[in-house]
């Protein structure tokens, strides 16, 4: 199937014992209910039987009392079941759910029906990791609320940073055609317990509010109600204005606030569960408050007033950033929004990026984590690898995630993680949810690169629970995905983990950021420079000079450091201890500084760029020794798509050093291998050509 299937492949189970045992249970299963989400449990058993026996007739799914597998909700378990799972069933939360053999029988509880399918998927993942189920228990609540993929889909179809081909909501199709590749995204999704979708780019067109567009979202919300996923739209700031006819779109003016209400309530018309809106203002040309002379505050509450009746919620986006070339841009979302805690509506939530800048190989945490605790912050991962080789590079995203999640904003003291402001539990908000910007598109595997299904997997994972082992994550993706031979898993587990810090290595180390190429981020820019804005260039982050290179956020520089708790500043204030991961991000270092390491900056740099482009080389050798042990199609299309990243991460490290060579004037060290041609040309080395740059 080339990947279509994802980690949802219900392989064959070709043990002849495994498969008397799992038949034991598969051949008697009850599901208990009849909603449109039963349904689809028995839809996904019916299909995952097959997939595991494909010589077996698939049997009839039963309503009784009687299955060796039952699905049921905790409200109409038998009254002995209930009674002998009693204490653990109180432990069940929101969509959660548990699964439990009584009496030999596996029973999956929940106290919704979307937890029911949730549990289901937890059922038929054991069998694909080939887990006897005997033993089996497991009781397991999301930890954040709303789980939601941002698409950011145009209405003809390009995808705004998406690598992966087109979008796959066919718009001139809908809303009569529903194609089984939404129904397959809904289920992979509610496999991993995704359960929200903004279907629609950040950079908005209001169009997607019309009548017209509205009643083609409603037909994907019908789609995807079984699944237990809602959708969101993003809401141009100045729709009033754009398909309302009104003047302004000034968030204080009564006739816009009015406006807001009516298409909300036109909206919920259409889509009676309807999530609410996902906005960008003001920022990078897209209208907002400003305009108006009014903070985020002001912009986000009337659109929050008109959604409130309904249940609906807005997120605001916290990457907000001025027209004017600001001193430090890392330091204007806290600026704008730390002031406004407090003062948002409470079915607001502010989504706030990874990290202050814009999804970079590696940034620290965003100082707004742990600085609003009046309002509920959610977070915004980037899926798609906009900065981080796009299609083509093997990254496991997870790596970077984690690292962001187990950061210690010290907001409460120790222990005070970014996950922990996520879960609502350091500071006790009202709504958690997470965001990650889709990578998928019409590509036949989703997402492009085969291992870029991993980061969509991997972030349903962590967004259930962001505590969750990303080593084990990667080992269910691999099994489910691929094959359970730990002659294949162990070693491909092993890339995935390292993957992370050999691509910081050869594109940014040492806290470097923002030096690719401009605009379409694509290869190394070190020399980008001028052009509309300083902070869109290359020149302006790394401030490479004969004196050093960095860029000063202590006190003696922007101060952006101020933004963070007095414990995260001791971390990284000074240049002498703060992590070498960090280094350039904070600090201006000379180049033949000595650091930690034995080695001057210069060479630190040096030496991680040649120790990033080793690993790189270790990864295509791994893979290289995977052929056999998976099926030719996708291994070939990994094998190829590794010949280019060594080849990309020589282009990284060629470009890189030779550029900032001119400011060391030092030669390489030994052990790092002489560039193949000179920075005349990597300057003017294109791979491709894009439209209009
Ligand atoms: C940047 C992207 C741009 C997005 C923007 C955003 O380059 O395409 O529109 O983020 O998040 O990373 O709004």
């Amino acid at each position: 199937d080339k990947g279509y299937k994802l980690w949802l492949q219900y392989a064959p189970i070709a043990d002849a014992v495994q498969r008397e045992a799992y038949l034991e249970f598969f051949n008697q299963i009850s599901v208990v209910g009849n909603s449109a989400t039963h349904e689809v449990i028995r839809k996904e058993l019916r299909l995952a039987f097959s997939g595991f026996f494909p010589n077996n007739a698939v049997p009839e799914i039963g309503d009784l009392e009687s299955g060796n597998i039952w699905i049921g909700r905790s409200d109409v378990l038998p009254a002995s079941v209930k009674e002998s799972l009693g204490s653990r069933l109180s432990h069940l939360a929101g969509d959660g759910y548990m699964l439990s053999v009584y009496e030999g029988r596996v029973i999956i509880s929940s106290k919704t029906d979307v937890g029911l399918l949730y549990g289901t998927f937890a059922l038929l993942k054991a069998v694909q990791k080939r887990e006897p189920l005997a033993t089996l228990e497991i009781l397991d609540n999301p930890r954040i609320a709303t789980r939601m993929l941002n698409h950011w889909d145009n209405l003809n179809r390009t995808v705004e940073r998406g690598y992966a081909g087109f979008s796959i909501w066919n718009w001139h199709r809908l809303p009569k055609h529903i194609d089984q590749q939404y129904i397959d995204y809904a289920r992979a999704n509610a496999s991993i317990g995704i359960n929200a979708t903004s279907i629609t780019n950040v950079n908005a067109n209001a169009l997607v509010l019309t009548p017209v567009y509205l009643e083609k979202a409603a037909a994907l919300a019908d789609a995807f109600r079984p699944y237990g996923i809602r959708i969101f739209l993003t809401a141009r700031f100045n729709a009033p204005m754009q398909v309302g006819g009104l003047e302004t779109a000034d968030p204080l003016d009564p006739a816009v606030r009015e406006w807001w209400k009516e298409k909300a309530n036109e909206i919920y018309s259409f889509i009676p569960d309807f999530g609410g809106f996902l906005v960008k203002a003001d920022s990078e040309g897209q209208p907002g408050p400003h305009n108006y002379g009014r903070t985020q505050a002001d912009g986000a509450n009337a659109l929050a007033e008109a959604l409130a009746p309904h249940g609906g919620l807005v997120m605001w986006r916290a990457f907000v950033y001025s027209e004017d070339t600001p001193t430090d841009r890392t330091k204007q979302a806290f600026d704008e929004f730390k002031p406004l805690d407090g003062k948002f509506n409470d079915n607001v939530i502010v989504q706030v990026k990874n990290g202050p800048l814009d999804f970079q190989p590696r940034e620290p945490f965003h100082p707004l984590f742990g600085a609003m605790p009046e309002t509920p912050l959610m977070m915004e991962f980037q899926i798609t690898k906009e900065y981080l080789g796009q299609d083509t590079h093997w990254v496991n995203l997870a790596s970077m995630w984690e690292e962001t999640l187990q950061a210690d904003t010290f907001a409460k003291g120790k222990g005070s993680t970014v996950s922990r402001v996520l879960d609502g539990t350091l500071h006790g908000y009202k709504h958690t949810a997470i965001a990650g910007v889709a990578n998928i598109g019409t590509d036949r595997n989703w997402t492009g690169h085969p291992m870029a299904q991993a980061d969509w997997y991997s972030f349903g994972r962590l967004a259930w629970n962001p505590e969750a082992d990303i080593r084990e994550i990667a080992e269910d993706w691999l099994k489910m995905t691929f094959t359970n031979d730990p002659s294949f898993v162990d070693p491909v587990v092993d890339v995935m983990i390292k993957s992370h810090a050999i691509l910081v290595d050869y594109m940014t180390p040492l806290g470097l950021h923002h030096i690719m190429a401009r605009s379409h981020h694509w290869g190394p820019g070190p020399w980008v420079t001028g052009g509309r804005r300083d902070d869109w260039t290359a020149t302006y982050y790394h401030r490479a000079s004969e004196d050093g290179i960095g860029f000063d956020r202590t006190e003696a520089g922007s101060n952006a450091l101020e933004q963070y708790a007095p414990e995260v500043r001791d971390q990284w204030r000074n240049p002498d201890t703060i992590s070498l991961d960090y280094l350039l991000w904070f600090h201006r270092v000379a180049w033949d500084k000595p650091l930690a390491t034995g080695n001057t900056l210069w060479e630190e740099m040096a030496l991680r760029y040649q120790r990033g482009v080793e690993g790189a080389r270790w990864m295509k050798q791994t893979w290289l020794a995977q052929e056999g042990r998976i099926d030719e199609d996708r291994f070939e299309h990994v094998r190829s798509f590794l010949a280019i990243q060594v080849d990309e991460a020589e282009w990284w490290r060629d470009a890189c050093l030779l550029y900032f060579q001119q400011f060391a004037q030092q030669p390489l060290p030994s052990g790092v291998e002489a560039p193949k041609y000179d920075l005349e040309y990597y300057q003017q080395f294109r791979r491709f050509f894009v439209p209009g740059i």
